[in-house]
C-alpha cells in the first residue's frame, strides 16, 4: 500500500506565479520528469477557463442554464453545462497524446482520445460539472480530475485505488475560479485572473486545521441514516453545553465547494449511507479519491468511515461510496463512531 507525504514546500511556491510556471519549476526538482504532465495540466486549466467563460454568461446566452431532455448514465437529467463541460474535457485532450483515456460521470463507458494506450499512458478520470443542481441558481458548481497512469486491469485499465492516483484537484467556479491540485507534493491553489486568463499561485502548500467549526451533511436525510450516524451530529451538536467550541452547519450541495470550505477553514464533510443509498450517493473515482488525495496532502483525513477512502479497490467505474472526509480530528471521531456502530457518550 503506498501512503502519500507531503514534501515540504518547493522553491516554486512564490504567490502570484501562473500555474505553468509553478509545474515546470516543480519538474526541474524532478530529474525523471517528462514534461507531459505539465502538457496535461495546461489543457485541464484551458478547459477550466473554457468552462468558467460559459457559466459567467449563463442566463445572458442559449443552452447555459437548463436540461438537454436527456439522462445519463447515473440516471440523471443532463444540463447543458453538464453536456458543456464533458465535451470541453474530450476535445481540449483529443489527439493531444497527453491523455489516453478520459471517463466521465456523462460516459458510461471510457473513451479513447489517443490511437495508442499502452499500459502506463495518462488516464484522466473527471465530473465534469459537480453539483449540477446548483447551476440555474447561481451558485458555486465544480469540475473534479483525478489523473492516473493506465493500468493492466483487463477492462478499462482505470479500476485502480485512489492511493495509485498521479494527481487530483477541482476547479472551484464560485465568486472566482480557483484551482486546486495536488501531484503528491503538497497542495496548490491557484486563481484565475480573468483579465490576464491565467491561474496564479494565491494558497500555497495549504494546510487543513487539525479541527474546525463547521460540519457539513445533509441533514434531510436524518431520518434515513443509520444510528451512529445520528448519534455522531447529535454529539457535534452537543459541544457548546460540553464547554468546547460550537459547531455551525454549512451545506451547499456542491461536494467540491462544500470540500473547499472545509479544506480552508477545517470541520467535516459526510456523505453517509440512507436507506434509499445504501453505498452513499458520490462517485468513488472521479469524486471520493481525487478530494480524498488532496485532503491527505494537506494533513486531513478521507474515509468511508470504516476504510480509508484511498485503499478500496474499485470495481467498476461509477462504483459509488459513502464519503466522511475534512480535519483530522473530527474524521477520526467520526470513524470512532461508525466503527461501533452504536451511541456512546
Ligand atoms: P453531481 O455530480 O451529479 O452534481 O452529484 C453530486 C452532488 C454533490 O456535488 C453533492 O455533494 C451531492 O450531489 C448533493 O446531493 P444531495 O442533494 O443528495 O445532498
Ligand atoms: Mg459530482
Amino acid at each position: 500500500m503506498k501512503d502519500i507525504v507531503a514534501t515540504k514546500p518547493t522553491t516554486s511556491l512564490t504567490k502570484g506565479i501562473t500555474l505553468f510556471q509553478h509545474i515546470l519549476a516543480q519538474q526541474t526538482q524532478y530529474p525523471d520528469a517528462t514534461g507531459e504532465f505539465g502538457g496535461l495540466m495546461a489543457q485541464i486549466s484551458l478547459a477550466a477557463k473554457l468552462i468558467s467563460r460559459q457559466l459567467a454568461q449563463a442566463g445572458l446566452i442559449e443552452n447555459v442554464l437548463g436540461f438537454t431532455g436527456e439522462v445519463n448514465v447515473q440516471g440523471e437529467a443532463v444540463r447543458h453545462l453538464d453536456q458543456y463541460a464533458n465535451e470541453t474535457f474530450i476535445r481540449v485532450f483529443k489527439d493531444t497524446g497527453l491523455v489516453c483515456l478520459l471517463a466521465s460521470e456523462e460516459l458510461e463507458e471510457p473513451i479513447a482520445l489517443s490511437n495508442q494506450c499502452p499500459v502506463g499512458s495518462y488516464a484522466l478520470l473527471v465530473d465534469p460539472i459537480d453539483g449540477s443542481s446548483n447551476i440555474d441558481v447561481n451558485v458555486s458548481v465544480a469540475s473534479i480530475f483525478s489523473v492516473q497512469k493506465r493500468g493492466a486491469d483487463s477492462t478499462s485499465g482505470l479500476l485502480q485505488p485512489g492511493n495509485a492516483q498521479v494527481a487530483a484537484g477541482y476547479v472551484l467556479y464560485g465568486p472566482n475560479t480557483m484551482l486546486v491540485y495536488s501531484s503528491g507534493y503538497g497542495v496548490h491553489g491557484f486563481t484565475l485572473d480573468p483579465v490576464v486568463g491565467e491561474f496564479l499561485l494565491s494558497h500555497p502548500n495549504m494546510q487543513i486545521p487539525t479541527q474546525g467549526e463547521y460540519y457539513s451533511i445533509n441533514e434531510a436525510y436524518s431520518p434515513d441514516w443509520q444510528p451512529y450516524v445520528r448519534d455522531y451530529i447529535e454529539h457535534l451538536k452537543g459541544a457548546k453545553n460540553r464547554g468546547e467550541r460550537p459547531y455551525s452547519a454549512r451545506y451547499i450541495g456542491s461536494l467540491a465547494a462544500d470540500f473547499h470550505r472545509t479544506l480552508l477553514t477545517g470541520g467535516i464533510y459526510l456523505y453517509p449511507p440512507t436507506i434509499d443509498k445504501p453505498r452513499g450517493k458520490l462517485r468513488l473515482l472521479y469524486e471520493a479519491a481525487p478530494l480524498a488525495f488532496i485532503v491527505e496532502q494537506a494533513g486531513g483525513r478521507a474515509s468511508t468511515g470504516i476504510e480509508r477512502i484511498l485503499d478500496i479497490q474499485p470495481q467498476a467505474l461509477h462504483q459509488r461510496v459513502p464519503l466522511v472526509i475534512g480535519s483530522p480530528t473530527e474524521v477520526t471521531l467520526a470513524e470512532t463512531y461508525a466503527q461501533q456502530g452504536t451511541s456512546h457518550s
